[in-house]
């Protein structure tokens, strides 16, 4: 398309009303009926109930995690509810050689890569058996073996790190993606600008995968930016984009495969924004009560993206509802009996605080670790029983 030289300056600014509003990648109605002439992802029944079970375990460990935190035994936890859709389908589509790296409303993910129920307790516990060796607040998970960059509190850091492990999976001549997880809050954030831009000039294989899930803590999407959304940036960045239903398990995994697919063939970069609404807290620390009403709340719960894939399931005739009360009721009591054992263990060795991060602990970090021993020597009520002592 042509366009004629403007010679009248008001004629040649562009307003906001030129701009097209981003489509939304639909397939499954709230009944869970697909939309008609919807074109239904890559799925079988086996990889249908394996998104379905993450998803449930996701709504168990989320419920008795916060009331674990609210009876004070575990100091912080951060709840997925009511974006299970959006993170499970995306990691469905994935690989296991490919990398995750999450912002931290993720654990789904972990799941659905393999993480076990145990794992995630000695994790939150800060127990023995931690592979961060309690080193991180709790629901900073990582794992080497699975995949997934350890998370880190600091909005945003993960984008530009994703845009270079990419760019090395290319260089290594990988056929595998990066697929990095954030919030249209984190967006906000120069981290966000950089590692776009690097990735598409550089020719990533990365998904930038953004949960807009309508709040950065308090602060709505309203107050965060004029545009439409985050998928414009995209574009503006010559990165393919895709906007997608984010409380629709069947769009979401659709859209995630055919991002990885141009990832991987072209070698390219996508950009997913992935429109949903975080139906709890943001944090065990917040109350949204101080900035939204419950009516909101309660119009986003009839979107309930775990209950419209159930829906979909048992029209299928793939599930029924005596399964689905059996694996509720085998996860409610997996996940207590798993709390139970992490929160008995003792915690990491002190020694261990100034370990893996150097090659050779430097002499400044050995100096403390001696003062910390001498003190947990003079003051040993100070210190719980168990404490510093390996299992
Ligand atoms: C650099 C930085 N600034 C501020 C914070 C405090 N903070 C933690 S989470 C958060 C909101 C993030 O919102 P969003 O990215 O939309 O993700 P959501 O929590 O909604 O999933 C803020 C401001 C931080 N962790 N890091």
């Amino acid at each position: 398309m042509s366009l004629e030289p403007q010679h009248q300056v008001h004629k040649a600014v562009m307003t906001s009303g030129h701009a097209l509003k981003i489509p939304e990648l639909k397939i499954l109605q709230s009944d869970g009926t697909p939309y008609p002439g919807a074109t239904l992802p890559d799925i079988d029944q086996e990889l249908a109930l394996k998104i379905y079970d993450t998803a449930v375990f996701t709504r168990v460990l989320d419920e008795r995690m916060l009331a674990a935190q609210r009876q004070g035994r575990i100091s912080f936890y951060m709840t997925c509810i009511g974006e299970e859709a959006a993170v499970v389908g995306s990691a469905a589509a994935l690989g296991q050689d490919d990398m995750i790296m999450a912002q931290y409303r993720e654990q789904a993910a972990l799941r659905y890569r393999g993480f076990t129920t145990e794992q995630f307790m000695n994790q939150m516990f800060s127990n023995v058996k931690d592979l961060g060796k309690g080193r991180q607040m709790p629901i900073h998970y990582g794992s080497n073996e699975l995949n997934y960059m350890t998370v880190s509190s600091p909005l945003g850091t993960q984008i530009p790190q994703a845009a270079g492990y990419a760019y090395g999976q290319k260089r290594a001549g990988k056929e595998a993606v990066t697929l990095c997880y954030f919030g249209e809050g984190a967006a906000s954030e120069g981290d966000f600008h950089a590692g776009l831009n690097m990735a598409a000039v550089l020719n990533c294989p990365a998904i930038f995968f953004c949960r807009n899930n309508g709040y950065a803590i308090s602060t709505p999407t309203s107050e965060q930016f004029a545009g439409d959304g985050i998928a414009p940036r995209g574009v503006g960045y010559g990165i393919n984009t895709i906007r997608v239903d984010g409380n629709d398990m069947l769009a979401v995994l659709a859209a995630t495969q055919q991002a990885r697919a141009i990832a991987v063939a072209e070698n390219k970069p996508v950009l997913i924004e992935a429109m949903s609404y975080r139906l709890g807290a943001h944090s065990s620390s917040d109350d949204p009560s101080g900035y939204r009403s419950r009516e909101e709340e309660a119009k986003w719960r009839e979107h309930d993206p775990v209950l419209r894939f159930k829906l979909w399931l048992l029209a299928q005739g793939w599930w029924s509802e005596q399964q689905d009360e059996a694996l509720y009721d085998q996860y409610r009591k997996e996940v207590l009996a798993a709390v139970k054992v992490a929160e008995t263990l003792p915690k990491p060795a002190y020694d261990t605080l100034v370990t893996d991060v150097y090659d050779i602990v430097p002499e400044h970090l050995e100096k403390q670790l001696q003062e910390t021993r001498d003190h947990m020597a003079r003051y040993p009520d100070h210190y719980p029983a168990d404490s510093g002592k390996e299992a």
